[in-house]
């Protein structure tokens, strides 16, 4: 990992915004995520190699708060500083497709307020021509069942992060599928596997953005 894209990494653990961020007072006036990302976009880091060490980043914050050594403002300010670095990285990831191949409504599960996951799936499927109709986060049933009329036909995404939430996007799949039982449905996120495929009764799982692209891509042809 280069110094630049390993300073990013530290900026996304440590929350570090931008310059102008007051937080945390040890790196007051000092570069931060929106800078640092820019400069290492220009001097010909690859989007990817950004992403996985933010990726790595929130595993080491998350870790800090399972040993309780960091609290939730403390994973609050990492998501803005990974929300930064991903306005950075759209058009790279968003570039050149036409979107033809079909509608995605994406959302993250009824009590579950994580969106970061469920944003770069986003990114990385408009990026492969798909349109996403993304829900955002806390999505209860019948919002999903409401975009699942507006755009018959289309591809239906859930986002979990926590194990408590999991019931809730099981809950979702079987009302969809009592109502919509040809719809496709993907789900996907950190305490998801693919055995809950079955037991939750969906079609399909992805652990991360390119298998949900690959799989969508397979319905295609
Ligand atoms: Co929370 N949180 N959090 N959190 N948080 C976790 C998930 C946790 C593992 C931390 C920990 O304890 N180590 C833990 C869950 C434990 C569990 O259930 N097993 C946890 C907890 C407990 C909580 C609260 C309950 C804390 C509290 O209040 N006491 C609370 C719950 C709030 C709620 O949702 N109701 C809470 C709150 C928050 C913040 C709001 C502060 C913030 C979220 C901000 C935001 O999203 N805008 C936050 C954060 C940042 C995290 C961690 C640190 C990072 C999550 C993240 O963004 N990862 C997380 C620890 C961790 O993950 N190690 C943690 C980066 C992201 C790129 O990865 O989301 O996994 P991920 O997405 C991946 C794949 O999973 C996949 O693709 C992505 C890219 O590879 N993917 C899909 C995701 N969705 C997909 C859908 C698909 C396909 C693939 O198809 C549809």
């Amino acid at each position: 990992m280069s110094e630049l894209v390993e300073k990013i990494s530290i900026c996304i653990e440590r929350g570090k915004v931008n310059k102008a961020a007051p937080y945390p007072p040890d790196l007051k006036d000092q570069e931060g995520a929106d800078e640092l990302t820019k400069k290492a976009l220009d001097k010909g880091e690859t989007a990817a190699s950004i992403l996985q060490a933010c990726n790595d980043a929130m595993q080491r914050i998350g870790d800090k708060f399972s040993r309780k050594e960091v609290f939730v403002p403390e994973l609050l300010m990492a998501a803005k500083a990974m929300n930064t670095v991903m306005d950075h990285l759209k058009p790279y990831f968003q570039s050149g497709t036409i979107k033809a191949k079909g509608k995605f409504v994406l959302g993250t599960v009824a009590g579950d307020l994580h969106d970061i996951g469920k944003n770069l799936v986003s990114m990385v499927l408009e990026g492969n021509g798909w349109e996403v109709i993304d829900l955002g986060v806390d999505v209860k049933t019948e919002k999903f069942i409401d975009a699942i009329k507006n755009n018959p036909k289309c591809i239906v995404g859930l986002s979990a992060l926590l194990t408590t939430t999991m019931p809730n996007m099981a809950a979702s799949i079987k009302e969809i599928k009592q109502q919509f039982p040809d719809t496709i449905i993907v789900i996907g996120g950190a305490p998801v596997t693919v055995k809950d495929v079955d037991e939750m009764g969906a079609d399909s799982y992805a652990s991360d953005p390119q298998e949900a692209v690959n799989y969508l891509n397979s319905k295609t042809d």
